[in-house]
């Protein structure tokens, strides 16, 4: 008798998988490369991610709720904090946290910090991660190992790297026998618990962010004002960026227009694919002085920790 006609020992685990760590050190790109699909942003500029999101990953007989946070860090301004807020609320609830830390940058106060708090969390699994093993020597995975285990007790260590999708899998398996025994929390065909406006405001951010230096990134705000799927192929779509800036503004619509049309295009792309038809995208700037530092402009932005 073949293994597959034995009826499985109908165990089903499963549960929320918190990935925390400073900011950059590649918690969205893990995300997306344990989904297989794109549906985190990501980019080098700190403080990419601002919202929690769930993205799931389904097998037999596991089901992992993957939640990316923002990175933790300094705060410097109200969006800061709420940014910080959103990630340590998920720490207390997870079953399993994975505290990731960047193999080519040298373990600090930071780290120090944000061990403290998945040190203390009470969730039954934690597990190291050293990411961006690709861009790694030996030498500074194992100084970062070393590093890290002063910093809190972990019940496993793994190096991997996303972008060249290393031990990616292991991490899933890995996590995955260690969750408790539960139920399917999210259907089999969702992978992702955010709203597809959230998603536009997210990918055109994705492309600020890319395109834009210095302070400008952080300045940005992205609204999706209209999402209407007009037919099965054909979606319209209409954003609001918001600088706090004048001479921002002028920065985001570039010379001649010509940089927010760049970012149209390349956002248009990503959209299409993600949501599998053409898109007319249509996006617009206002200047919104000082909204970092407005907590109902950040709310209403999405940028809230849930409290
Ligand atoms: N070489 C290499 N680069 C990576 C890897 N993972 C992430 N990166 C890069 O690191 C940068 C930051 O990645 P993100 O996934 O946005 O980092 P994050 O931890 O989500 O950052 P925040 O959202 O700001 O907290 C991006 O430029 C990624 O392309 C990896 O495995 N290898
Ligand atoms: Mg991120």
């Amino acid at each position: 008798m073949s293994n597959s006609a034995i009826p499985s020992s109908t165990s089903f685990h499963s549960g929320f998988v918190a990935l925390v760590g400073r900011p950059s050190v590649g918690k969205s790109t893990l995300v997306n490369a344990c989904l297989n699909e794109k549906i985190a942003i990501t980019s080098p500029v700190a403080q990419t991610t601002r919202r929690r999101l769930r993205a799931i990953v389904n097998s037999d007989d596991s089901q992992l709720v993957l939640i990316d946070t923002p990175g933790l860090h300094k705060p410097k301004d109200a969006l800061g904090k709420e940014l910080n807020k959103t990630a340590l609320a998920e720490l207390n609830d997870a079953d399993a946290i994975a505290f990731l830390i960047d193999a080519t940058k040298p373990v600090g106060r930071g780290d120090e910090w944000v061990a403290h708090y998945v040190d203390k969390a009470k969730a039954p699994y934690k597990i190291l991660l050293i990411t961006k093993a690709d861009i790694a020597v030996a030498e500074q995975i194992t100084a970062q190992i070393e590093a890290a285990q002063q910093l809190a007790r972990f019940n496993d260590v793994l190096v991997l790297s996303a972008v060249e999708d290393f031990n990616v899998k292991a991490f899933i398996q890995l996590v995955s026998e260690h969750l408790p025994e539960g139920p399917q929390w999210f259907p089999n065909d969702m992978d992702v618990d955010a709203s597809d406006e959230d998603l536009v405001a997210e990918f055109v951010r994705e492309k600020l962010l890319c395109n834009l230096r210095q302070e400008v990134p952080h300045s940005v705000g992205v609204v999706c004002d209209k999402l209407e799927f007009l037919t099965d192929d054909h979606a319209s779509i209409s954003a609001t960026i918001l600088v706090e800036r004048e001479s921002q503004k002028g920065i985001v619509v570039g010379n001649k227009g010509s940089m927010i049309k760049k970012v149209g295009i390349q956002a248009r792309k990503d959209l299409e694919k993600l949501f599998g038809c053409s898109i007319y995208l249509d996006l617009h700037v206002r200047v919104q002085p000082q909204w970092r530092r407005d907590a109902n402009e950040i709310r209403r932005l999405g940028y809230a920790s849930e409290d």
